[in-house]
């Protein structure tokens, strides 16, 4: 009986090791996840343009600075920061104009127009971003 048991985990561990293995080998081989096991802190910043909507103003920047939404999207800032920001459209194109945005407010522009459109913050002019809107 005592016997029995041991090779039943014993069978156990090498077959979940194996499945383990063999995990691994797929996430080396196929996957996409590049951040993978790279430490803990996100630190490999791409430079593509991210899908999302929502962007976060903290430590005087936008994050992530480079979006594409669709046309007809809402895009939301939300300032995390102490100190105050605006989100303002800086190429002349009619784009975000927040004026004023106290530390935990939050912007929402919707971009009707297909096209590429940059916005800075007016108080400090180096924090820069980009919208990329697509049909
Ligand atoms: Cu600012």
């Amino acid at each position: 009986m005592n016997k029995k048991m041991i090779v039943v985990v014993v069978v156990v561990v090498l077959a979940g090791g194996g499945v383990v293995l063999a995990l691994r080998h797929n996430d080396n081989s196929g996957s996409m996840n590049d951040m993978h096991m790279s430490g803990s802190s996100s630190s490999s910043s791409s430079s593509t343009s991210e899908a999302t909507n929502s962007v976060t103003v903290q430590n005087f920047a936008f994050s992530p600075a480079d979006i594409t939404v669709k046309k007809g999207t809402a895009v939301t800032w939300t300032n995390k920061d102490g100190a105050t920001h605006t989100v303002s459209e800086s190429d002349g194109k009619t784009g975000p104009n927040s004026g004023s945005l106290d530390s935990g407010k939050s912007y929402s522009f919707t971009f009707n127009t297909v096209g590429m459109f940059k916005y800075r913050c007016d108080i400090h002019p180096e924090m820069t971003g980009t919208v990329t809107v697509t049909n």
